[in-house]
């Protein structure tokens, strides 16, 4: 566990930040100090601090010389301070602090601490600068550098382009406009239409006299804009609105697309995902097969053992397909009936798959307050060659409708279904 030192003269402000430290910061030891003596030995004690939440004042280093200290020491540095004048903070944000803090109650303290989270967060977050100027490029990545985040860079809008295309885990595009090879709009126009990149925030940055530009990039696609020269704080203030924006809409998109007792996707994420692979699963040569589950009897293991240990049920046998189709799209439909598509295989290798967890799940056990039980499921198994998503799904059930008739515990297949017209 890495650790965060917050130097602080005042008695009160040290128990403010205490409380909230406590609340928010439990993923590092934090060490309170109230001189710059106290805090100097402290850091000579180990060499994994994360950050450090710092008075510019203090008694034993009245003009920030504890803050020009943490520096030097490479520690990312969050100043706290009273009133100041802007002289003063533009030269802090120049000699490289995280960012300052003015002690004006509750909430600037919380905003202290939680920066500090912040940063912890953005070492996952990985933005790619597409610049040509080199010194522009290096200047912003700095900016970047300094608030944690992970950092890709281009030359030009189709060298962005393509790392943007090889690489799924850039979540944050910040572009120029004026780019040889491909400029800032030809980039946005690419990834929104031609690749329907929605999920990547995109802020363009130009230092073009066009009062326009700005509402040109946001109607092109852009989250935001900024004008060059943009001061440290503007260019903060809106890189940490759009990772805010951003973790909110994944958020809601996890929210809105996960069963909340299994943690597997849900029905909503499966048909959009099936409706996608089946459009491509059009091309005669390309397979696709998908299968419905249903636990035997899981109406007596609620009745007999109680409805938490049919929770726990559900759980397990979330888990073993989870593990065992991770390459596939697995899904809760609702209750104990579960759906997986797999594009690409026909339904023989499917089925062979299937039946390796069918006999998993009867030999296994799970464990509940209630003791320890057993449970078998049915699956019926059919395999595309034309036709809607519904009617794929129709058959899967009228196979699993035989294999519950046929004495359960068992999978019914077939071989492609028969044509028909789209729905
Ligand atoms: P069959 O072998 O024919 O599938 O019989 P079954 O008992 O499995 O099916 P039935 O449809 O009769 O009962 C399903 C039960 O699943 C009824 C419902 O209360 C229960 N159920 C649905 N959702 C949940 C859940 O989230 N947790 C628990 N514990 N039970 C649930
Ligand atoms: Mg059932």
């Amino acid at each position: 566990m890495s650790a965060v030192l917050i130097v602080e003269d005042s008695q009160v402000v040290i128990k403010v930040l205490r409380y909230i430290a406590r609340q928010t910061l439990s993923a590092f030891d934090v060490v309170f100090t109230m001189s710059a003596e106290e805090a100097r030995l402290e850091l000579a004690k180990r060499d994994d601090w994360f950050a450090c939440i710092v008075d510019l004042n203090l008694p034993d280093a009245p003009d920030g010389e504890m803050v020009d200290y943490l520096l030097e020491q490479q520690i990312p540095t969050i100043v706290l301070t009273g009133r100041m004048g802007d002289e003063r903070r533009d030269a802090l944000l120049r000699q490289g602090i995280v960012d300052y803090v003015q002690k004006e109650g509750l909430y600037s303290y919380k905003y202290a601490v939680n920066l500090v989270n912040r940063l912890h967060r953005n070492r996952d977050i990985k933005v790619l600068v597409a610049e040509d100027s080199a010194v522009t490029r290096w200047f912003v990545a700095d900016l970047l550098r300094r608030h944690r985040f992970q950092i890709v860079e281009a030359e030009n809008g189709k060298q962005a382009l393509e790392a943007v295309l090889a690489d799924d885990s850039i979540d944050i595009l910040l572009t120029d406009y004026n780019m040889p090879v491909m400029d800032g709009f030809q980039l946005i126009h690419a990834l929104r239409n031609k690749h329907e990149k929605v999920d990547l925030v995109i802020i363009g940055l130009s230092s073009a006299d066009d009062k326009y530009l700005s509402g040109k990039f946001i109607k092109n696609g852009a989250d935001d804009f900024l004008y060059k020269p943009f001061s440290h704080e503007e260019f903060f203030c809106r890189i940490m609105h759009a990772v805010a924006s951003m973790e909110r809409t994944r958020e809601l998109h996890r929210l809105a697309y996960t069963d909340p007792l299994t943690g597997l996707h849900n029905r909503r994420y499966f048909m959009e995902q099936a409706r996608k692979l089946i459009t491509k699963a059009d091309a005669p040569e390309s397979a696709l097969s998908l299968a419905m589950l249903d636990i035997d009897h899981f109406k007596h293991i609620n009745d007999n053992y109680g409805h938490d240990a049919g929770d726990l049920v559900l759980i397990a046998f979330a888990q073993s397909l989870r593990r065992a189709f991770a390459r596939f799209v697995v899904a809760r439909m609702g209750g104990e009936e579960f759906c997986i598509l797999f594009p690409g295989l026909p339904v023989d290798r499917a089925a062979r798959l299937l039946e390796a967890v069918r006999e998993q799940t009867e030999a296994g056990c799970v464990d509940t307050p209630a003791g320890s039980l057993s449970f078998t499921f049915s699956a019926g198994l059919v395999e595309r060659s034309a036709g809607s998503l519904d009617e794929l799904l129709k058959q899967a059930d009228m196979r699993l409708y035989t294999a519950k008739e046929q004495g359960r515990n068992r999978i019914e297949q077939t071989g492609a279904t028969r044509a028909v017209s789209c729905a």
